[in-house]
């Protein structure tokens, strides 16, 4: 058997990839089946997403940086402009777009206002049908008609985050549009995100379990400090929320729905970190402060 040689090696190819959509698509969840590692925080309560989050995928012959962004949508308040802001910004930064659109959900109105403004990137976009373990066959080949119906896709994908169904095959398609570029991110770096955003984000994930209506919208949180003490690091965090009666349904009877939430938290957090943790978590009240530019700036936004 003699070897193949390839007359023209691949030149190495590095860039920057992101996934959009409206909220609930399923974006952060197909960004950590992508690295194999929980980056982003997820939740089935739609605008779980609140900053951008580059999470870099290593291969022997390219580096794919994903940014999650936040789901855009029709905005309330202050803090919703921003979102779609950043969503937007991110836009112009990017070399090939995924356009996420859930299998199990009618194409809408959305998705098609989305796509229109899409059209005016120079950035390659792809659909990316998400979510197909949820539907039958038929229903996948219907949806993955209505979603070429809908506008210019370089590509059409379906893939499931959970199964883990084509996520591989999107790699490869979206890799195949990034430019020849060397190395962007060092090898060993899975995300940029700062260690106490993770620990803050971890912490506002298994608050919004369980919580319903317009609560999770209104719960921010912020880690004020992170002492290593011998082996155990100790981190103490502030969970915000609007009004004092959300504070209420926060901590639960005698606290004990903040608890919950502390232990859950904690176990992701030393997971995260590989130590053990100390977790202090205060509920406090910053009134309206989706609507308030001063609020918004202190809770980092
Ligand atoms: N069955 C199934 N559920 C999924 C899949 N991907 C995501 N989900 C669920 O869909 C819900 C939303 O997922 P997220 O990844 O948080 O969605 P998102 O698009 O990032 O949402 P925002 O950040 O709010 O814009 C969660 O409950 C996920 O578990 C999938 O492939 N299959
Ligand atoms: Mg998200």
């Amino acid at each position: 058997m003699s070897a193949v040689r390839d007359p023209e090696p691949r030149p190495y190819r590095a860039g920057f990839g992101c996934f959009v959509g409206r909220p609930n698509a399923g974006k952060s969840t197909l960004t950590n089946a992508i690295v194999g590692t929980k980056i982003a925080i997820t939740s089935n309560k739609p605008q779980t997403t609140r900053h951008v989050i580059r999470a870099v995928l290593h291969r022997p012959e390219s580096q794919l940086v994903l940014v999650d962004t936040p789901g855009l949508h029709r905005p309330r308040t202050l803090l919703g402009e921003r979102l779609n802001d950043l969503v937007r910004s991110t836009w112009t930064e990017v070399d090939v777009i995924g356009l996420c659109i859930p299998a199990d959900e009618p194409v809408g109105r959305g998705d098609r206002f989305i796509t229109g403004e899409l059209a005016e990137l120079k950035a390659t976009v792809l659909a990316v049908v998400t979510k197909t373990d949820l539907v039958d066959k038929r229903r996948l080949a219907e949806q993955l008609l209505a979603v070429s119906q809908m506008g210019e896709f370089a590509e059409i994908v379906p893939v499931s985050a959970v199964s883990g169904h084509q996520v591989d095959t999107l790699v490869d398609v979206m890799t195949k549009y990034l430019p020849a570029s060397p190395q962007l991110y060092p090898d060993d770096m899975l995300t940029d995100d700062p260690e106490q955003v993770m620990v803050a984000e971890l912490i506002r994930e298994a608050a919004l379990e369980g919580v319903r209506d317009e609560l999770p919208h209104s719960i921010a949180v912020v880690v004020e400090e992170m002492i290593p003490e011998g082996q155990v690091m100790k981190i103490y965090a502030d969970l915000y929320v609007e009004r004092p009666s959300q504070k209420a349904i926060v901590l639960g009877h005698k606290a004990s729905r903040l608890k919950e939430v502390g232990t859950n938290a904690r176990r992701q957090i030393e997971e995260l970190l590989g130590s053990r943790v100390y977790l202090d978590l205060h509920v406090r009240v910053a009134k309206d402060w989706q609507r308030d530019p001063r609020q918004l700036r202190k809770l980092g936004f």
